[in-house]
């Protein structure tokens, strides 16, 4: 679909991981004891972290691609996957550290329906082409309007089953177009152009995908667990 890979650094500072993605002053991602804090001290205003999510990186590119950039005019559509790192309880459904790939596509005339498409198009390659796909209203501070995706559930056909808890549906991304003040910040104007963006867990989906009940088994080393694929 001609999204070109980008990656990014891992250590971020306040601004690019939440300050450009329009989190308000005191979300709480932003809290001690939700982010892991690499250099606070004499920054209180842009402490440095470990990035959350790749969408720091999303900034960066579109930096280095937008408008005022003429070798590399819009549209552009980047894939950003990468390691992200959270601090938080470790559980069998979450890690303090896993994989994100990202998605983003900028330019004029861009709309939901662009979104929708690409997205289905997605959710059928990676769960099977008669897969039915639905799209539930979401929240992020970075997307407006935002959605959830939900692919019918691979197991029991939509039925119900112990994998997609008896709903039939099994969630597999977050969405939306992007937010005018991320656009802005991204160094394009909101008046001309539009995009739409995207966010899933490979780990999440090869979860759903291969049956795994514990996120743990991917940094747990164990051979055995490694070998199957
Ligand atoms: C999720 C949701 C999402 C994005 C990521 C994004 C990036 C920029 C601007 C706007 Cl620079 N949006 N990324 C948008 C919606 C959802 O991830 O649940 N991920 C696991």
């Amino acid at each position: 679909m001609g999204f070109q890979v980008y990656t990014s650094r891992e250590v971020e500072t306040d601004e690019m991981n939440f300050q450009m993605l329009n989190f308000p002053p005191h979300h709480p991602a932003r809290e001690m004891q939700d982010s892991f804090y690499v250099e606070a001290e004499g920054r209180e205003d842009n402490p440095i972290l470990m990035r959350t999510h790749t969408s720091p990186g999303q900034i960066r590119a579109m930096r280095e691609a937008s408008a005022i950039n003429p070798q590399n005019p819009p549209p552009i559509r980047i894939a950003l996957p990468g390691m992200c790192y959270r601090y938080e309880q470790i559980t069998a459904r979450s890690e303090i550290q896993f994989n994100q790939v990202e998605g983003l596509a900028v330019g004029e005339g861009i709309t939901f329906a662009d979104l929708k498409g690409t997205l289905t198009d997605f959710a059928r390659r990676m769960f099977g082409q008669d897969a039915r796909v639905r799209f539930r209203a979401s929240y992020f501070p970075f997307t407006e309007p935002s959605a959830e995706v939900d692919v019918e559930c691979f197991v029991c056909g939509g039925k119900g089953c112990q994998v997609c808890k008896n709903s039939g549906w099994l969630e597999i991304l977050g969405c939306g177009m992007v937010h005018p003040n991320v656009l802005q910040n991204g160094g394009y104007d909101p008046k001309r152009y539009t995009g739409f963006a995207f966010g899933m867990g490979p780990e999440r989906q090869l979860m759903l995908r291969n049956k795994i009940n514990d996120i743990r088994y991917f940094w747990g080393n164990n051979v055995r667990f490694l070998e199957q694929f």
